[in-house]
C-alpha cells in the first residue's frame, strides 16, 4: 500500500514538467515582421528542444511556394537554404516540426525583402537636348508617384498580414495551452481522487 502512495505521489510530481516540455520556436533569421535589405540566402528557425529529423520548411511568397536546394535539420535548428536570391516582396516561413516529446508542431514566421536596386538610380542621369529634359522631368514624376504608390500598398499589406499572423499565432498559442491546461487540470482531479481513495484503504486496514 505504501508503494502505491509512493507511486502517486511521484506522477503528482511530474506533471508539470511533463506538460512544460514543449518545443518552441526561440528565434530565426529572418524575424518576424523582418524587412531584409541585404540578399538572402539561407533561412534559420532555432527552437527550444532537439527538433527530429522529419521537420520541415517551406517559403511562400502570395501563397506560391518557393524553392529550397536544401533543409538541414541538427539538434535545435532547422536550416532551410534558398536555390536563388529572393526578389522584393512579402514571405512566409511556413515551419512543421516534430518535437522533442514527439508533439507534431507548426508555425509561420513572415517577412518582407526589399533591397534598393542600383538601375533605379542610374536611370535619373541629365539628358542633352532640353526638350528631352522636360519630357524626362515628367516621366520622373510619373515614376516617383507610382513608386510611392506601391511602396504605401507594399506596407499596409504586410501590416495587415503580419497583423493577422499574429492573431493566428495567438489563437493557435492559446488553445494548445488551454488544451494543455485541460488534460492537466483532469490529470490531477484523477490523480487526486485516487489518492484520497488509497488513502482511506489505508485508514480503514489500520483500524482493523
Ligand atoms: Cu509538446
Amino acid at each position: 500500500m505504501k508503494k502505491l502512495l509512493f507511486i502517486l505521489i511521484c506522477m503528482f510530481i511530474s506533471i508539470p514538467t511533463m506538460a512544460s516540455a514543449h518545443t518552441k520556436l526561440v528565434s530565426s533569421n529572418p524575424k518576424e515582421g523582418q524587412i531584409v535589405t541585404d540578399e538572402l540566402k539561407e533561412i534559420t528557425l532555432d527552437y527550444a528542444g532537439t527538433v527530429e529529423k522529419l521537420s520541415t520548411m517551406k517559403v511562400l511568397k502570395d501563397g506560391i511556394e518557393v524553392p529550397l536546394s536544401q533543409i538541414l535539420v541538427q539538434d535545435k535548428q532547422m536550416v532551410g537554404t534558398l536555390s536563388a536570391p529572393l526578389e522584393n516582396g512579402s514571405y512566409i516561413i511556413d515551419w512543421n516540426i516534430v518535437g522533442e516529446d514527439g508533439h507534431p508542431i507548426t508555425g509561420k514566421v513572415s517577412f518582407t525583402v526589399q533591397i534598393e536596386q542600383m538601375s533605379d538610380k542610374n536611370e535619373t542621369t541629365s539628358p542633352k537636348v532640353e526638350e528631352n529634359k522636360q519630357e524626362n522631368e515628367q516621366q520622373d514624376k510619373i515614376e516617383t508617384q507610382t513608386e510611392d504608390q506601391t511602396k504605401d500598398q507594399t506596407k499596409d499589406q504586410t501590416k495587415d498580414q503580419t497583423k493577422d499572423q499574429t492573431k493566428d499565432q495567438t489563437k493557435d498559442q492559446t488553445k494548445d495551452q488551454t488544451s494543455t491546461k485541460t488534460v492537466t487540470t483532469i490529470i490531477t482531479v484523477l490523480l487526486l481522487a485516487i489518492l484520497i481513495m488509497g488513502l482511506v484503504v489505508l485508514f480503514k486496514k489500520k483500524r482493523k
